[in-house]
Parts: structure tokens; sequence; C-alpha cells
């Protein structure tokens, strides 16, 4: 076994936690060796709960078998208080001979500085540079190196490649199972965003539902560039945020933000207020502009066993491979990754 080996094992326990359980914390897997056996391992299990190497520590009952140890950990041992105590300052005192760490933490508050204490305190330090926390947390990893949201598209389209029809009530396309894949998916995102076409045709509540979280739900964001809202009765007191070109909108409302209609600008302000994520929930044409404007990440497409007619609105045809295909319930879900997107 080597280190690549040994880490691969680390990621491995990263991966028990489902990502909406750390959520926005990135899963984090540790494993502890000595003399080419594995001690223990632990993974970050929630946020705000204790870290992956607290974890694995926690588990062995005699501390001397520390002694001379190698901790295994994908991303770097927090330097900061956080909630729950550094990791880079109790590791210190475990009596390890080395520490290998996959990446580097790009939080801000960590990002090199777990390193440096763990040197200082005389411990062997290696870094990897390995994937697993890119591919792991992407959102977390995206929006740490490149202070912009990710974002992630979604299309729930018929068999035949339409969104919705024309005219009248919108048919359901997706059926149980799926949706509690979509809600899934949505646990993960900071915010969900909308274009104001949708909100009106469509009325969503944009909420996680079919699963269980603790954590609170993802902001609910509407792109209104002409301010068609305004007139309507839609209650948007509790937790969304419309984003306008139209000045008498925003001025009679708390929830508005008046702002250049530009993707590009609705992201930064998104990113400061700490949005590491974007689910974009349609319709069509504000996807068709994510992707024109290559301000995109992730796309899932659920193609569901319904027909729709054919003077129907088109949804996305997508050249590209897909990453993953899965069937969800009445769906085929398929992933795509934007290697070229934005900032990268
Ligand atoms: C680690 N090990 O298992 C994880 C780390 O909110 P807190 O206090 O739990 O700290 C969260 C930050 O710590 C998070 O943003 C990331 O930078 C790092 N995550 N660090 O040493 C872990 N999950
Ligand atoms: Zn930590």
């Amino acid at each position: 076994m080597n280190d690549l080996t040994w880490m691969k094992l680390a990621a491995d326990e990263a991966i028990r936690a489902m990502p909406y359980q750390t959520f926005e914390n990135p899963r984090v897997g540790a494993v502890i060796v000595k003399d080419g056996q594995v001690i223990t391992t632990g993974y970050h299990e929630k946020f705000g709960e204790a870290h992956a190497e607290i974890n694995a520590f926690n588990r062995v009952k005699n501390k001397t078998e520390f002694l001379g140890a190698t901790l295994y950990v994908t991303l770097e041992p927090c330097s900061t208080q956080g909630k729950v105590g550094s990791c880079a300052v109790q590791i210190q005192n475990w009596g390890l001979k080395r520490v290998v760490v996959g990446s580097i933490d790009p939080n801000p508050s960590t990002n090199g500085k777990g390193i440096k204490m763990l040197r200082s305190a005389g411990i062997t330090v290696d870094v990897l540079n390995t994937v697993e926390n890119k591919e792991i947390n992407p959102a977390f990893h995206y929006f740490y190196t490149t202070r912009l949201p990710y974002v992630q598209l979604k299309l729930a389209m018929s068999q035949n490649g339409f969104v919705a029809e024309k005219f009248g009530k919108r048919k359901k396309l997706t059926d149980e199972l799926a949706d509690t894949d979509v809600h899934r998916e949505r646990a993960t995102r900071s915010a969900i965003m909308i274009g104001s076409e949708t909100m009106i045709t469509d009325q969503p509540m944009l909420t996680v539902r079919h699963i269980n979280i603790s954590h609170k739900q993802p902001l609910r964001v509407v792109i209104d560039r002409r301010g068609r809202l305004q007139n309507t009765n839609f209650d948007f007191s509790n937790n969304w945020l419309i984003y306008t070109e139209n000045v008498l909108f925003s001025k009679q409302h708390s929830y508005v933000k008046l702002m250049s209609g530009a993707l590009k600008d609705i992201l930064i302000d998104l990113a400061k207020q700490n949005i590491q994520s974007v689910m974009v929930e349609g319709g069509p044409s504000l996807i068709h502009s994510f992707l024109k404007e290559n301000l995109w990440q992730e796309m899932l497409i659920y193609t569901t066993d319904k027909v729709l007619s054919k003077d129907s609105l088109k949804g996305i045809s997508v050249s590209q491979k897909p990453k993953n295909e899965v069937q969800v319930g009445n769906a085929v879900k398929k992933v795509y990754i934007n290697h070229q997107g934005g900032t990268q």
C-alpha cells in the first residue's frame, strides 16, 4: 500500500456521509495507519459535529497506538477554532509522525495554516494534491477557489424532449421517486433559482420536502428582469430574493434587489451573501442563458416516461456525453459536467 492507496481509503470514508448531511461543510475522511495496518478510520458525519480526524481518533481507546503513526486525511486539518475546535491543534498531541493531506483547504479560514501549524510542531506533512476534495465536494471547492457560486442547472423533460405544453396547466413529468432525487439535490444547494415565467406558470415552492434536513431551506431566487411579478399576489416575504431591473418594483419591496440583469453580476452578488451553490430549475430560457454565457458547472437532465404533444415547449438537447446516467423513478437522470465552465 502506498500513500495514494491509503488516501483512496480516506476518500471512501468521506463519502459515507450524504452531501446534504455535512452541508455546507465539505465531506472529509480520515484513516490512521501504523506499520502498514489501519488503526482507525473516521469521517465528518454531520454539519456542526466532530471533524473526520477527531472521529477517527475517538474510536481508539488506547491512545498510545497513535505514537509514530501516519494520518491520511482528504482535506487539510482546520486551523481555526470553528464550531468544534481546531483539528491542527488537537492532532499535535497525538504523537503522530506524519500527516498526509489530500488537498489544501481552499477555505480562507484554514488555507495552508493547518499544515504550517503541524509542521511547526515537528510533524512531517506531505500534500498529495489529489482530486478527492474537488470531486467529493465540487461546490465547496469551486466556491472557495473562484468566489462564485457553483451553478447546477436542472431540467425535467418528456420522453420526446419537451418541458411543458404551451397552453393550460402544467403536466407533472416526474414521479414521486424522481422528485425525491431532485429534493436530495436541492438539499445540497444554498439557493434555488428560477425565471419569472416559471414562477407565474408553475408557482413552485422551491423547498426541500421529500427528505429531512436539519439545515435551513435554500434561498429562493427569482430573476424577473422586467418586473412582471410586481402586480401579482405571491407572498415573497419568507426567504425569497427577486432580482429585477425594474425601479418601481424595487422601491416597493424589501425582498427585491435592483440590479443589471446580467447573470454574472447576479452570481457575484449571491457569492457576497455566501451562497456557495445555486440550482437553476428553469425555465428553459434561463437555462439557455446560463449555457450560452458558459456560467454553469453541472447540469442534471431528468428525461421522464411522459410524452408531450409536438407543439410543446422545447427542452435542451446536449451533444456532450453525460458523466453518469441513472434511473430514478420514472426518469433517466443524466449528469453533465462543464469542464471549461466559467472560471474553473
Ligand atoms: C477538517 N476536518 O472533517 C472537515 C473540515 O463549521 P466547522 O467548525 O465544522 O468548520 C468547517 C470548516 O472546516 C469547513 O468550512 C472546512 O474548511 C473545514 N472542514 N476540516 O479538518 C473535517 N469537515
Ligand atoms: Zn477540523
